[in-house]
C-alpha cells in the first residue's frame, strides 16, 4: 500500500504529451502461473509539444507489472538507464523517433479488481477504461495518445480455442506443445482504453449486417456454450442499432467484423472496445423464461449504447478524462433516442426522468456533486457518474431541442467529420453546435461548468379585467462543494396552458398552444393575453431542462392536469406531484404521531385512471406507482426515513382498500395468456397487471392471486413479480418461503436468475431481513468477487430496502461499512460505488445522520484504503 495520500489531478494541468505512439505491437503469452506481455512501441516526439523541459518519456505502469527487460532501438537497458517508480517508468535521451521494447509479467489469475487483464470463470478478458491498460504493460495510458494496434495472443489451444482482440484477424498459427497463436490488427487508431483481449472456450452465434453502402459486416456474439439460446435478443438489438445509427445520424460501421463477448465478472454493464465489445452477461443474455421485460429493454439500450460509441467515443474520442461526458452524455442521449424510437417514447422519458430525479439530483445535492465537466479528480473511476452520464445527456437533449432536429443533425455531422480520428474536448463539441447553427452558446456552456440542480420558482398572477396571465420565473442554484456563487443558466422551459374545461389555450396571436420560454436571467416574465379565468399552466413539459421547478399548484389543479394536459409527460408528472404533496403531509403526521389520513382527491384521480380507456397500459402502470421512497428521500429537506416509509405504506394501503374492485378488474383485464413478446404493448400490459398486484397484496385477495400467478407464469416478468409480491407481504405466511424454495430449485443453474432471487430477498420489506441477507452471504450462490452478486444482495439491501437499511439500531449502516471494507481489498471500484448511501448522512435526521457518519468514519479509518474509496469517503465526511 502507498503511504502518500492520493494525488488530485486538475483539468488546468492538462498538457499535450511530449511523445506520440504511432504503432503498438503487443504479444501476450497466456500461462497458468503468469502472463508475459511483450510490447513494441514506435514512438515519436510530439510536434505540438513546445515545452523544452519535457525531455523524458514517462510511461505509466502500475506497481504490479514485473519488468523483465527493456530495450530502446535494439539496445538492452541496464537498471541505471531508466527509472522505475511506483507507477511510472522514465526514459531519457530518446531520439526524435524511437523503438521501445518492454517485456513484463503479470498475474491475471489473481486480479480481483476486474480492471486490466483478469480471469472470469476460466476465461481471460480485459477492462481498460479508464486506466486499466497500465496494469497490462508500460504505456502512455491517456486517451489523447491514439495508436495503431496489433496484438498476438499465444495460449493453450485446448483450453483457449478462442483468442480475440480488436480489429481484423490477420494470422492463425498452430505451435508446439499444444499452443496456438492468433494475431489481430486494428486499422483505426485508438487510445489504450479501447484495447481488449479475450481468450477462452466460447460458443459463437453469428449473423451479418449489410451497411448502407452495401458492405457486409460479420456479427458475432461469444458466450459460454450453455448460454447459446440467450443471444437472439442482443443480436436483434445490435442490428437495429446499426440501422438506426445510419438512418438517424448517418453513421456507418467501419470494420468488417463486430464482436460481443459476455463475461460473468464485470464491474459495470459493458465496454465499447473497438470492434470487440465486452459485456456483463446480465447485459446480453435473455430469453422469455429467464429474463424480465425491463431487462430485455435494458439489453437493447446497452447494446445500442456500446455500438453507438463506435462513433461517439471511438472514432472521435476524449482528449482527457475531464471530457468524459463528451462521449458518455452524447451516447446516453443517442441510446435514449433509439430506445424511444423502438418502444414507447413517453414511457422511456418518464423512466429516464424518474431516474435522474432520484439519483442525479441526489448526487448533485450531496458531497460528490460535480459539474458535467469536472475540474479535478483523485480517481477517475469515481467519475463515471449519473451526472456525467445522465445529466450530460440532458444537456445534449437541450441542445437538440434548441437547435431542432435538422440543425442538430447538421451539427453532429460537422462534429464527426471535423474530428474523426481525434481526441477532443466538450468545447469542440459545443463549437461544432455553434458553427452549424449560427447560435451563440456562450451562456449554455455554464451547464458544463457549474454543478448543482438549478431551482426555478414560478408564480402566476391573473388579471380578470385584462384577461391576462403573467408568469414570473425565478432561477437560483444552490451552493455545491467548491462552488458558492452561480451565474444564471440558459433554461428552456416548454409550457402550455390548460383551460378550465381541459382544453389547450392559444398562447399568442399565432395560435401556438405550446411555447418554449428560454430563461437567461435570474428573473423572467411571460405575459399571455386572452386567457379565461381558471386556466392552469403546464410547465417544463417533457422535462425540457434538468431543473427542479416549483409552482404552488392546488390539489385540484394537479388533478386537472393529470386528467387533461395535452402533454402526456406532464399528466404523469402532475400525478406524481399530487402524490408527493400528500406523502409529505402524511410524513409530517407520522413524525408528529398524529393519525394519518388520505383526502379524496388522490383516490378519485386514481379511480378515474383505473377506468380510463384512452391511456395506454404502460402509462397507467407508471401513473399508478407512487413516488419511490428513494425519490422522497431526495426531495426532503431533512430525511425521516421511517416516517416516509410509514406514510407511503399508509397511502398505498388506503388506495388498495378503497380501489380494490377496479384494481382487481384491471388485473384481470391484463392477465391474458399470450405468446410472449418483449414489445411495448405486452410490456405495458404486464407492468400494469403487476402494478395492480402490488396494491392488491394489501387486500385479502392478494396472496392467492400472487401464488396463482407464481405457479402459472410462462415468463420471468410475471414469475418474479409474483415472487416479489409474496416475499414482501406480511400476510403470505409460508407461501413466501415455499415460493423462494421452489424458485431456487427451478433456477439454481441460471446465475442471472439466482441473482434476481438474491435481490428479491434483499429488498424484502419485512422485519428481520438483515439476518436473512447475512445468511445468504454464506450461501453457495453468493460470492464477494462477483459484482453482480454484490449488487444484487448488498447493494439492493442498502439502496432499495430503505426501511430496513435505515433501522434506528444502525445495524444497516454497520453492515454496509463492514462490506465496503472487505470489498476495498478485493475490488475497490465496487467498494467505492457501494458506499454511496452512507455519504448522504448530512441529510438524515437523528439518530440516522450520526450513525451513518459513524459508519463512514469507520471506513475512513480502515487501514489501506484504496484511492477509489478514499476519495469518496474523505469528500463526504
Ligand atoms: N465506457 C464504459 C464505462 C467504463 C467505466 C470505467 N470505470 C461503458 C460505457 O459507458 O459504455
Ligand atoms: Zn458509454
Amino acid at each position: 500500500m502507498k503511504d502518500a495520500l492520493p494525488r488530485t489531478i486538475y483539468l488546468e494541468d492538462y498538457r499535450v504529451s511530449n511523445y506520440l505512439i504511432d504503432r503498438t505491437e503487443l504479444c501476450f503469452l497466456l500461462g497458468d502461473e503468469f502472463t508475459t506481455v511483450t510490447t513494441k512501441l514506435h514512438v515519436r516526439r510530439n510536434p505540438d509539444c513546445v515545452e523544452l523541459s519535457a525531455e523524458a518519456l514517462v510511461l505509466d505502469g502500475s506497481a504490479s507489472l514485473q519488468l523483465l527487460s527493456i530495450a530502446v532501438d535494439g539496445r538492452v537497458l541496464n537498471e541505471s538507464d531508466y527509472r522505475r517508480d511506483e507507477d511510472t517508468l522514465t526514459l531519457w535521451g530518446l531520439s526524435e523517433r524511437a523503438f521501445i521494447e518492454t517485456t513484463v509479467q503479470i498475474k491475471p489469475q489473481l486480479n480481483t479488481s476486474l480492471n486490466g487483464l483478469y480471469q472470469s470463470r476460466g476465461m481471460y478478458c480485459t477492462q481498460c477504461e479508464a486506466q486499466g491498460f497500465r496494469q497490462i504493460t508500460f504505456y502512455l495510458d491517456r486517451p489523447d495518445i491514439m495508436s495503431e494496434f496489433s496484438t498476438r495472443i499465444v495460449a493453450d489451444e485446448q483450453r483457449y480455442p478462442v483468442l480475440l482482440s480488436n480489429g481484423n484477424c490477420i494470422a492463425k498459427e498452430s505451435l508446439d506443445d499444444g499452443q496456438h497463436a492468433v494475431t489481430w490488427h486494428d486499422p483505426f487508431v485508438k487510445p489504450a482504453y479501447l484495447f481488449a483481449l479475450v481468450a477462452g472456450t466460447l460458443a459463437v452465434i453469428e449473423d451479418n449486417f449489410v451497411t448502407c453502402s452495401g458492405r457486409t459486416i460479420a456479427l458475432k456474439i461469444y458466450v459460454e456454450d450453455k448460454d447459446k439460446d440467450k443471444c437472439a435478443h442482443a443480436m436483434t438489438s445490435l442490428k437495429k442499432s446499426m440501422r438506426w445509427d445510419e438512418q438517424v445520424y448517418g453513421r456507418e460501421y467501419d470494420l468488417d467484423i463486430f464482436m460481443i463477448v459476455a463475461v460473468d465478472d464485470f464491474n459495470m454493464g459493458a465496454m465499447e472496445n473497438k470492434g470487440l465489445n465486452i459485456f456483463n452477461t446480465a447485459a446480453v443474455l435473455a430469453n422469455q423464461a429467464t429474463t424480465m421485460d425491463a431487462t430485455f429493454q435494458n439489453i437493447e439500450a446497452i447494446v445500442a449504447h456500446e455500438y453507438f460509441h463506435n462513433w461517439s467515443g471511438n472514432r472521435v474520442t476524449c482528449r482527457d478524462w475531464f471530457q468524459l461526458s463528451l462521449k458518455e452524455g452524447f451516447t446516453v442521449f443517442r441510446d435514449a433516442q433509439f430506445s424511444a424510437d423502438m418502444n414507447s417514447p413517453i414511457v422511456k422519458r418518464i423512466q429516464d426522468v424518474s431516474f435522474l430525479r432520484t439519483h442525479q439530483f441526489a448526487e448533485d445535492g450531496g458531497p460528490m456533486s460535480h459539474p458535467v465537466q469536472p475540474d479535478a479528480y483523485m480517481e477517475i473511476n469515481n467519475f463515471y457518474t449519473v451526472t456525467i452520464y445522465e445529466k450530460g445527456a440532458e444537456l445534449i437533449g437541450m441542445l437538440h431541442s434548441m437547435l431542432g432536429v435538422e440543425t442538430f443533425r447538421q451539427a453532429s455531422d460537422l462534429y464527426f467529420e471535423r474530428h474523426d480520428g481525434q481526441a477532443v474536448t466538450i468545447e469542440d463539441f459545443v463549437v461544432a453546435m455553434e458553427d452549424a447553427s449560427g447560435r451563440d452558446l456562450q451562456q449554455f456552456r455554464r451547464w458544463y461548468k457549474q454543478s448543482g440542480t438549478p431551482r426555478v420558482d414560478v408564480k402566476s398572477v391573473y388579471s380578470k379585467s385584462r384577461r391576462e396571465l403573467t408568469l414570473t420565473f425565478q432561477q437560483a442554484c444552490p451552493a455545491t462543494p467548491g462552488q458558492v456563487e452561480k451565474a444564471p443558466f440558459q433554461i428552456p422551459i416548454r409550457c402550455g396552458l390548460i383551460d378550465a374545461k381541459g382544453m389547450p389555450v392559444a398562447l399568442n396571436t399565432a395560435g401556438d398552444e405550446e411555447l418554449v420560454v428560454e430563461l437567461t436571467e435570474e428573473t423572467h416574465q411571460l405575459v399571455i393575453d386572452n386567457v379565461e379565468a381558471g386556466a392552469v399552466p403546464s410547465l417544463l413539459r417533457g422535462f425540457s431542462a434538468p431543473v427542479k421547478l416549483n409552482y404552488a399548484y392546488t390539489s385540484d389543479e394537479l388533478a386537472h392536469l393529470m386528467a387533461h394536459d395535452s402533454d402526456g409527460f406532464n399528466r404523469w408528472d402532475a400525478g406524481q406531484q399530487l402524490a408527493i404533496n400528500i406523502l409529505n403531509e402524511q410524513t409530517e403526521n407520522s413524525r408528529a404521531a398524529r393519525p394519518l389520513q388520505l383526502g379524496g382527491t388522490l383516490v378519485e384521480t386514481y379511480r378515474q385512471l383505473l377506468s380510463s380507456t384512452d391511456v395506454d397500459a404502460g402509462m397507467i402502470a407508471l401513473m399508478l406507482q407512487l413516488p419511490s421512497e428513494a425519490l422522497l428521500h431526495e426531495n426532503a429537506g431533512e430525511v425521516y426515513p421511517l416516517a416516509i416509509h410509514d406514510a407511503r405504506e399508509f397511502v398505498k394501503l388506503t388506495l388498495a382498500a378503497m380501489l380494490k374492485e377496479p384494481l382487481f378488474d384491471l388485473y384481470q383485464r391484463h392477465n391474458q395468456r399470450q405468446v410472449y413478446a418483449p414489445d411495448a404493448q405486452q410490456i405495458g400490459s404486464r407492468s400494469v397487471k403487476n402494478a395492480a398486484l402490488d396494491y392488491l397484496m394489501l387486500t385479502d385477495v392478494g396472496v392467492e392471486l400472487a401464488w396463482q400467478q407464481f405457479c402459472d407464469a410462462n415468463n420471468m416478468t410475471d414469475q418474479a413479480a409474483a415472487l416479489r409480491a409474496l416475499v414482501s407481504c406480511s400476510a403470505s405466511g409460508d407461501l413466501a418461503t415455499r415460493a423462494l424454495t421452489q424458485f431456487e430449485k427451478q433456477w439454481r443453474d441460471e446465475t442471472l436468475v439466482i441473482n434476481l432471487w438474491l435481490q428479491i430477498q434483499a429488498t424484502d420489506q419485512r422485519r428481520g431481513t438483515l439476518k436473512r441477507v447475512e445468511n445468504l452471504l454464506t450461501n453457495d450462490h453468493f460470492s464477494l468477487k462477483n459484482p453482480n452478486k454484490v449488487r444484487s444482495l448488498i447493494g439492493a439491501y442498502c439502496s432499495a430496502n430503505l426501511v430496513n437499511f435505515h433501522a434506528v439500531s444502525g445495524e444497516g449502516y454497520a453492515f454496509l461499512a463492514d462490506y465496503v471494507m472487505q470489498l476495498n481489498g478485493i475490488n475497490p471500484q465496487i467498494a467505492a460505488r457501494l458506499v454511496t448511501p452512507l455519504t448522504r448522512w448530512r441529510k438524515y435526521a437523528q439518530p440516522h445522520g450520526q450513525l451513518m457518519h459513524g459508519a463512514l468514519q469507520q471506513v475512513a479509518d480502515h487501514p489501506g484504503l484504496a484511492k477509489d474509496v478514499h476519495e469518496i469517503v474523505v469528500k463526504s465526511l
